[in-house]
């Protein structure tokens, strides 16, 4: 990096003490100066950040002296990316929790979370989005990725503006101040070997033509918003092997390195039926018949074999997990020691937005698998803090998945970040060191979560979000108009 490309901060700074940010950000940088700071190697102290005008980092200086840069007001963490989310899920989290069915499962519930999505509009989406994403970064995500399947409208005819979902999802992300990846669901048949789509899936589907139309249509927009766009397939249900293979091909003439998410081994119903119809498991087979490489998110990728977890390892994909949605949906455990005995890369997802908290999924995470193996701080690595190990991972996993640069506190990454708050409980008096564990296990009634910036822009301050009170009131006025219509 060339050193005279960093503003000198000098004692007629401008920054704003409260954001970091200067008012005339195109052309001028903004710096946070924190006693302690979680960079990638680990705990630094004395960290001087400085990004500039596009949120980039341009330094990130450890046993730095603070001149003029504004004090963080606690330690500083790594914004969590969120690599998988429907954001319409988050209107009716909590009103599919009764017995609908003698046994009820996935399968019920994707009945009654399609009816649900039946009934969105451009409207009741973008309130929902812009509600969940505030709540996100209250909750230290600082980024997402928006695995968007609605297409159409009620009837399944396309919108006179194709794109008007999508759209609206660029716009709540903008709203709230959270970064974004679109990714463009390709859905086609309600089963392995193309059968055709029932009458509820109307809204998803769209031929492999005018998904590539689509995706150009979005890329102008996206990258004006310093957004990611992607390509979802939805599933090897969903997709047949000609369109995947064409739509992988198109995404790539388009963009060589966009991220590609797809849901892979959730249920052991969809492993019975790829067996049935390809004589394989499905991550077998997606190993075997598709690029899979760095670009790929395997989303609850549950379900694999010994060998399956080796491939999927070593192809270089990041393993999508969502701990709490894959609790809620009864998918099952994900063999993380194994995985990481592959040295697999993962990140983690709030899927259907059940719960809407980075620390909290992390919690679920090592739980299950304290539970199923029956011993504690399982997923503890180079730092022996469970919390910091967890957290660090993610975020770096989560980065890659989201083909954006949101991997940490380093310089050309974007300056992503939060700050927790050392007087409270939760943390008052803790070693710096434990303080994310403390975050992520000691339960508390409120978050710890003090501060958090998204591209150097400050989103939460003192917790809140400048649009919490006008988005969660449009949020419950859309939720009550979806579930009266
Ligand atoms: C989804 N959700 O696309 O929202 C899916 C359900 C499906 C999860 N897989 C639909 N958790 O898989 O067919
Ligand atoms: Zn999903």
């Amino acid at each position: 990096m060339n050193a005279s490309a960093i503003p000198a901060i000098d004692a007629t700074d401008t920054t704003d003490a409260a954001t970091g940010r200067r008012p005339h950000a195109a052309d001028c940088a903004g710096a946070l100066f924190a006693e302690h700071a979680l960079l990638p190697g680990g705990w630094a102290r004395d960290v001087l950040l400085r990004w500039d005008g596009a949120g980039t980092l341009l330094s990130v200086q450890p046993h730095a002296l603070p001149g003029t840069a504004p004090r963080a007001p606690g330690p500083l963490v790594p914004g969590m990316p969120n690599l998988h989310s429907h954001a319409f899920q988050r209107a009716f989290a909590g009103l599919t929790e009764y017995r609908a069915e003698a046994r009820d499962s996935f399968w019920s519930w994707r009945d009654l979370m399609y009816r649900f999505a039946g009934r969105i509009t451009p409207g009741t989406l973008q309130a929902i989005a812009t509600w969940l994403y505030v709540e996100m970064l209250e909750a230290g995500y600082t980024s997402v990725c928006e695995f968007h399947y609605v297409h159409h409208d009620a009837d399944g005819r396309p919108y006179a503006d194709d794109a008007e979902l999508s759209l609206a999802l660029l716009r709540a992300a903008r709203q709230a101040g959270i970064g974004i990846t679109l990714l463009p669901v390709l859905y086609q048949s309600s089963g392995f070997g193309g059968q055709p789509p029932r009458a509820d899936q109307a809204r998803f589907i769209r031929s492999t033509a005018s998904m590539l139309a689509l995706l150009q249509r979005l890329l102008p927009e996206v990258r004006a918003q310093g957004a990611a766009l992607g390509l979802a397939p939805h599933s090897l249900r969903a997709v047949p092997a000609d369109s995947l293979r064409e739509a992988v091909e198109g995404l790539a003439a388009l963009d060589a390195r966009a991220p590609i998410h797809i849901h892979i081994a959730e249920q052991t119903q969809e492993v019975d039926d790829c067996l049935a119809w390809s004589g394989q498991r499905p991550v077998q087979w997606l190993l075997e018949h598709a690029p899979v490489d760095a670009r790929w998110c395997l989303v609850h990728a549950t379900h694999m074999t010994p060998a399956e977890y080796a491939g999927a390892a070593r192809s270089g994909a990041v393993a999508g997990i969502c701990p709490t949605t894959e609790a809620n949906l009864g998918d099952g455990i994900f063999d993380m020691p194994r995985w990481l005995s592959h040295g697999g890369a993962w990140g983690v997802g709030s899927d259907s937005h059940a719960c809407v908290n980075a620390a909290e999924e992390l919690l679920m995470l090592e739980y299950s698998q304290r539970l199923s193996l029956r011993q504690r701080n399982v997923l503890a690595g180079p730092d022996p803090q469970v919390g910091t190990a967890l957290w660090s991972a993610a975020v770096r996993g989560g980065a890659q998945a989201s083909g954006r640069p949101v991997g940490g506190l380093a310089a050309g990454q974007q300056a992503d970040f939060l700050a927790l708050d050392p007087a409270h409980l939760a943390l008052a008096g803790l070693p710096v060191q434990a303080m994310l564990s403390a975050h992520v296990f000691g339960s508390h009634r409120s978050s710890a979560l003090h501060s958090l910036w998204v591209g150097g822009t400050q989103r939460v301050a003192a917790g809140r979000h400048a649009l919490r009170d006008d988005a969660a009131q449009a949020f419950v006025a859309a939720r009550s108009a979806l579930i009266t219509s």
